[in-house]
């Protein structure tokens, strides 16, 4: 390979592996690494501190994932297991919320995630089998694990939302239902959430995505507004009021891009690193049958 060339492709595959480490920054990720068991156990996966707490009965975890194809036939990376949650009981786990943490970053003064004039990523799997609930939901806390110190939820609620067997993006204040945003899709089917925080000094402002494109972030989210304080530090996965319902959630990602928490397991860094060194040796090969 003449050295100009080579100089080329050594730009080519430095330059890539530099873009896809930029583009795609995962901070945690609760794929459900855990036996499947009638309890989720008691410690927490990377990202996490502390246990798993319960209030009820411990959630479940089943064997497998659940999965999502986007309407370009795109697939959702999976792995490992899936969180059951049945009736009347909840499992939260809080965020490592330290400076040297994976959301390090994202910490703001009283140690919650929401530093003013950042933008996060989250997204989350969640089917309930039976089509309804009462009060099934994926739930965002800050500094206390109780309802009144809940920040959010994407959640079915007929409850809560009029009977409306949709799913719903809720806020909270005072642990009473704030505003309840229709996401305009319901069923039995596995359904796919991506919310995008971006926090201010003053007010956050929230874009969720439901069943969406993976990938790249589409032009318009299903609903979008403002909130006083969406800060938070736990997750909860709760199923209450509708005694015979579950709910299942999986693939809990964080991330600093609309693509690092939508994932497509294709080929990534590792494909094209090994694309690039393919040309580098082909081409290094036909220079030396030149040579002899
Ligand atoms: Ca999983
Ligand atoms: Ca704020």
């Amino acid at each position: 390979m003449n050295p100009a060339l080579r100089q080329t492709v050594c730009f080519l595959v430095i330059s890539t592996l530099l873009a896809v480490s930029a583009s795609a920054q995962l901070l945690v990720e609760e794929s459900f690494n855990y036996a499947a068991a009638s309890s989720i156990g008691s410690a927490t996966t990377a990202g996490f501190s502390g246990n798993w707490r319960y209030l009820g009965t411990p959630a479940n975890v089943t064997a497998g994932s659940l999965g999502y194809t986007d309407g370009n036939g795109a697939v959702l990376g999976t792995s490992n297991n899936q969180l059951e949650v049945g009736d009347d009981r909840r499992a939260q786990a809080s965020f490592d919320t330290s400076g040297g943490g994976a959301l390090g970053s994202y910490v703001d003064g009283t140690g919650n995630i929401g530093a003013d004039n950042t933008t996060l990523y989250l997204s989350i799997l969640m089917q309930c089998p039976t089509g309804t609930a009462g009060f099934a939901a994926f739930e965002l806390n800050r500094d206390s694990d109780s309802d009144s110190e809940r920040v959010m939820s994407i959640d079915l609620s007929t409850l809560n939302h009029g009977g409306s067997s949709n799913y719903f993006f809720t806020t909270y204040s005072g642990g009473f239902v704030d505003t309840g945003y229709d996401l305009s899709t319901s069923g039995s089917t596995t359904q796919f959430f991506v919310i995008r925080f971006d926090f201010a000094s003053g007010a956050d402002t929230f874009s969720v995505y439901a069943n969406p494109t993976l990938g790249t972030e589409p032009g318009e989210p299903m609903v979008t507004g403002t909130f006083s304080d969406l800060s938070f530090d736990r997750i909860g996965f709760a199923n209450f009021v509708d005694p015979g319902t579950t709910i299942l959630f999986d693939e809990l990602r964080l991330g600093t891009s609309y693509a690092a928490v939508t994932a497509i397991p294709e080929p990534g860094a590792t494909a094209a690193f090994a694309g690039l060194a393919a040309l580098v040796m082909g081409l290094g090969f036909a220079r030396n049958r030149k040579a002899r």
